[in-house]
């Protein structure tokens, strides 16, 4: 198939499955092409089945706001003409499927099908706004194909957005081969030199993602034990997480990378990953720790519950608990094995439910449905 696939370019969970999905569906033979204002983030440009189209957003001194969504349907129907797509999937519903709209009804009477995949705040934050929810439903209600990333967000649009139509449950995944521990010897000994657990986060540090409560679970945790606390992504609350670890004199333990790129290579050297989200429709950075064998103690909110199991492979909490997280840490930590039993478990589950191998066909299946009926 030839598949234009439009996702947020930048650091973002929707934008690094947009990618991942394109570069499985390179490896299956397909042809991909991308079509952002910017190359996303993990794309390779090097694969012979991946290529590039980027918007270009005139803009004008009448412009306050130069308008993307226009460009980017321009862009989309002008791939379709191209290079002869068989559909369009768009991730994150806002403002991507209301450009796929356009593009659609442009190329007509020549079909141009499209797949919207909605991956959490396009629902449950920014959709959700009085400015944005007529039109988002508008468009899920128009699309071909409505993909959600777990059962909870597929509940939830159904709910808030009062949608009738059907919405597919295609679960976020990880490549199983790729994300596996790998020990790093030398690495382990740069972070912590003394042999101390490494506890992990990673995300895009915007405020849902509540990074100062990781920092206050840390602080628990390095009261009772040695221990280091590696950071990684960049985003709005980085200076303020980074002001707390100056306050609780923790700089000596804290480690900010920033944005990395190979992250399964990091994520193997963590003895627990923690994720204190205050909403998270799935947890994609969950997922890929669990798959480098690296226990979750996470917030029991959205989709977390279907990927984090309480007392198998993590513990989950309520959103704001620092302390219950800091003890199921200290516990975790403290054992004769350090956790490396549960990070098994976790390995084990992430395989069974979400290893690309089994949820790509899941994808392709849904194309094929989706040509078949429009
Ligand atoms: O959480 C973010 O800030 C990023 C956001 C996105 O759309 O890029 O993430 C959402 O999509 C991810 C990939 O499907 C999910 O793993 C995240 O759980 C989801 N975030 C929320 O629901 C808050």
């Amino acid at each position: 198939m030839r598949i234009g696939i439009t996702c947020y370019p930048t650091y973002g969970g929707s934008g690094v499955v947009a990618t991942e999905l394109g570069t499985e569906l390179a490896a299956r033979g397909h042809d991909v092409h991308f079509i952002s204002y910017a190359p996303p983030i993990r794309m390779n440009a090097n694969d012979p089945h991946i290529y590039f189209h980027e918007v270009e957003v005139a803009s004008y001194p009448l412009f306050d706001h130069p308008p993307y969504t226009l460009a980017l349907a321009t862009k989309m129907l002008e791939v379709f003409e191209s290079q002869a797509l068989d559909l369009l999937h768009v991730h994150y519903a806002i403002p991507h499927s209301v450009s796929a709209m356009l593009a659609r009804s442009m190329a007509a009477p020549k079909r141009l099908p499209f797949i919207t995949t909605l991956h959490g705040t396009d629902i449950t934050l920014v959709g959700s706004n009085r400015s944005y929810l007529p039109i988002t439903r508008f468009s899920i209600e128009q699309s071909d194909g409505v993909t959600a990333i777990s059962q909870y967000l597929q509940k939830q649009t159904v709910k808030d957005f009062e949608i009738k139509r059907s919405i597919e449950v295609i679960p976020n995944f990880v490549n199983c081969d790729l994300y596996t521990r790998k020990e790093n010897a030398g690495l382990r000994a740069k972070w912590a030199p003394d042999g101390e657990p490494i506890l992990m986060h990673l995300s895009n540090f915007r405020p849902v993602k509540r990074m100062l409560d990781t920092v206050e679970i840390f602080a628990l945790v390095r009261a009772k034990m040695p221990a280091k606390l590696v950071l990684i992504g960049d985003g709005p609350d980085r200076g303020a997480a980074e002001y707390l670890v100056r306050k609780k004199k923790l700089q000596k333990d804290v480690l900010f990378l920033g944005k990395q790129d190979q992250v399964y290579e990091k994520l193997s050297l963590a003895d627990l990953f923690l994720m204190p989200s205050q909403l998270e429709s799935f947890g994609l950075a969950a997922l890929e720790a669990m798959a480098c064998e690296v226990p979750v103690i996470a917030t029991n909110v959205g989709g977390v519950p279907e990927v984090v199991e309480h007392g198998v492979d993590g513990y989950l909490v309520e959103p704001g608990d620092v302390a219950r997280a800091a003890k199921y840490a200290i516990e975790i930590l403290s054992r004769a094995d350090r956790g490396r039993e549960m990070g098994k478990m976790a390995r084990l589950n992430a395989k069974k439910k979400f290893c690309s191998n089994d949820v790509i066909p899941a994808y392709e299946d849904y194309y094929r449905r989706v040509l078949a009926e429009t």
